[in-house]
């Protein structure tokens, strides 16, 4: 029972991407793998002796493995208190919750998000600042670093620990703390939304169904939507966490989300439908067979947001990641309010929450939030529809053409080539960019292109700048194509491609995205050249 100084060697391949460092489970089992990044994490944070971590993660294969050695890790770096969730499970906006509740330094949550879990699937790790949200980029490329010269790491060795007993217990000079990983999360959602009106309408028969995929979110659902707000019992799918998330892929589109979507595309299809990732920070919303793209549910909450009483008093400003469509650009151009566009990830959302600049945010990824915590939210986002149908009492669908009558229509949807070599991912990517360069002012049928760039940000409040974030092609009517490469993927290289136009009229509004993008969808493949680069004729997944 003491702390051990353990000899240790580098690994090359521990840069974080997009949110955190993400690797099959076997690469995490190598001896010393966690052990290192662990110790590169301490290291770089350098948290003052005596100070608090949150712990937990999705529930997914080695997750209690991880939770173990990062407890006893934690007792050899000096922590006083680790808080982890019951069974080592801890949303990833519960966490966030968790860490500006409890005033920690930081947290460590346990999760490759929406990548299959399991033996044979991923397993990832990603650090929290004392914010509550990812770590800046300035503090991934830090722990990288220390990652590349690391040479000992400190551990407590001989101890008890049962993730089940709540309390406290020690390991070492350290306090554990299992605490229940709902409530405290219930408690803020409660405090944003008018659950009194979502139990009426609940009540009155609106039939939901929300699909965990066997992971973090089934907990959280079941004590919200059954338990407090009275929904049918069954109303929530797939609730308890799995290892291998039962063999799916716990990613909440129209692709793997499949118990779902056939529910709310067959007969008697309930009135709404929702369904959430791996660490419980993405969504999903559909109506009765309808689906509502993730940047026009951003767009529809800004535009909606004082029927919330969290929202009541308006919105400071929004922001979206650069390749979510313009929606929201225009509802924040008819609020009067300030608008962002940062890179892909939730980590520049942070600083604009932190400086009170904006209270909402979204990407096309399925990924909306806002200043109540500093990740996304998944159930928060099904909580803020519910709301809002609670209030104006009408259909999903019925929401949307309201919404696209009275601000236009932005056409919009991603093809994704999943597990592409990365050669052929990079020659894409370099045809582009060489195209990019006398594409200004030419047309392609009908679209005139007005400007070709590789998107960058300047962050407003502290300053950095982050380049290389995907190349834009923008055409005089505001259509976009958007190419960019994957950052989470952990097998050959992802390459997707974001495809947008806006629609005014009314008559057309009805249309079949695909069907309405077809033009720059055959523009974007000449453009790149990807079939023959690649030999894939369509992509993996379609959104
Ligand atoms: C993807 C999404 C991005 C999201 C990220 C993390 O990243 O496109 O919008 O922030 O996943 O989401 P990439 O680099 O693969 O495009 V999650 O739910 O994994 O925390
Ligand atoms: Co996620």
């Amino acid at each position: 029972m003491s702390i051990r100084i353990v000899e240790t060697q580098p690994f090359q391949d521990q840069r974080p991407g997009t949110s955190g460092l993400r690797k099959k489970v076997a690469v995490f089992m190598k001896e010393n793998y966690l052990e290192n990044f662990v110790q590169s994490i301490f290291d770089s944070v350098a948290a003052p002796a005596g100070s608090v971590l949150v712990l937990g993660g999705d529930g997914r294969y080695y997750n209690l493995e991880a939770i173990r050695v990062i407890l006893a890790m934690a007792s050899g770096n000096g922590f006083s208190r680790v808080i982890v969730g019951r069974g080592g499970i801890l949303s990833t906006p519960a966490a966030s919750n968790l860490i500006r509740k409890r005033g920690a330094s930081g947290g460590i949550i346990l999760s490759a998000s929406h990548n299959p879990g399991g033996e044979h699937g991923d397993f990832g790790i990603k650090y929290n600042s004392g914010n509550g949200g990812p770590a800046p980029e300035k503090l991934t490329e830090a722990i990288f670093e220390k990652s590349l010269a690391i040479s000992e790491y400190r551990i407590f060795e001989g101890f008890d620990f049962d993730p089940e007993k709540l309390g406290e217990s020690r390991i070492g000079k350290m306090t554990v703390e299992v605490i229940d990983p709902v409530s405290d999360y219930a408690e803020l959602m409660a405090s944003l939304f008018d659950f009194d009106s979502i139990r009426s309408l609940l009540n009155d028969g609106f039939d939901i169904r929300f699909d965990a995929m066997h992971a973090v979110t089934g907990p959280y659902a079941k004590e919200m939507f059954e338990k407090r707000l009275g929904a049918k019992p069954g109303s929530v799918l797939n609730f308890v966490p799995l290892p291998d998330f039962g063999g799916g892929h716990p990613d909440p589109n129209l692709t793997y989300a499949r118990d779902l979507v056939k529910i709310m595309y067959g007969e008697d299809a309930p009135d709404f439908g929702a369904a959430s990732d791996g660490d419980g920070d993405r969504n999903m919303i559909l109506g009765r067979h309808f689906f509502v793209t993730p940047s026009d549910s951003l767009a529809v909450l800004a535009a909606n947001a004082k029927l919330v009483p969290g929202y009541r008093e308006g919105l400071l400003g929004v922001a979206r990641s650069m390749p979510t469509s313009g929606a929201v650009d225009r509802v924040a151009k008819a609020l009067n309010i300030p608008f962002f566009e940062t890179p892909t990830g939730w980590k520049f959302f942070g600083n604009l929450m932190d400086a009170g600049r904006v209270t909402l945010c979204g990407e096309e990824s399925f990924g909306t939030g806002s200043n109540h915590v500093r990740e996304k939210d998944g159930l928060w986002a099904v909580l803020f529809w519910l709301n809002l149908i609670a209030v104006k009492r009408m259909s999903v669908e019925e929401i949307l053409y309201e919404h696209w009558g009275q601000f236009g229509r932005n056409f919009y949807s991603r093809h994704d080539y999943e597990d592409l070599p990365l050669e052929a991912a990079k020659e894409v990517m370099e045809t582009v960019r060489n195209r990019m360069t006398d594409l200004p002012g030419k047309c392609l049928g009908k679209y005139r292109v007005r400007l070709c760039d590789d998107f960058s940000y300047h962050d407003p409040i502290d300053g950095s700048t982050s380049r290389g974030q995907g190349f834009r092609i923008l055409f005089e009517d505001g259509s976009r194509i958007i190419f960019r490469l994957s950052g989470t993927g952990t097998q050959g290289a992802t390459l997707r491609i974001y495809l947008e136009s806006f629609e005014p009229d009314p008559s057309r509004h009805g249309l079949d995205a695909q069907e309405a993008l077809r033009e720059l969808i055959s523009i974007a493949g000449e453009i790149s050249d990807i079939e023959r680069k690649t030999g894939r004729e369509k992509p993996t997944v379609i959104t």
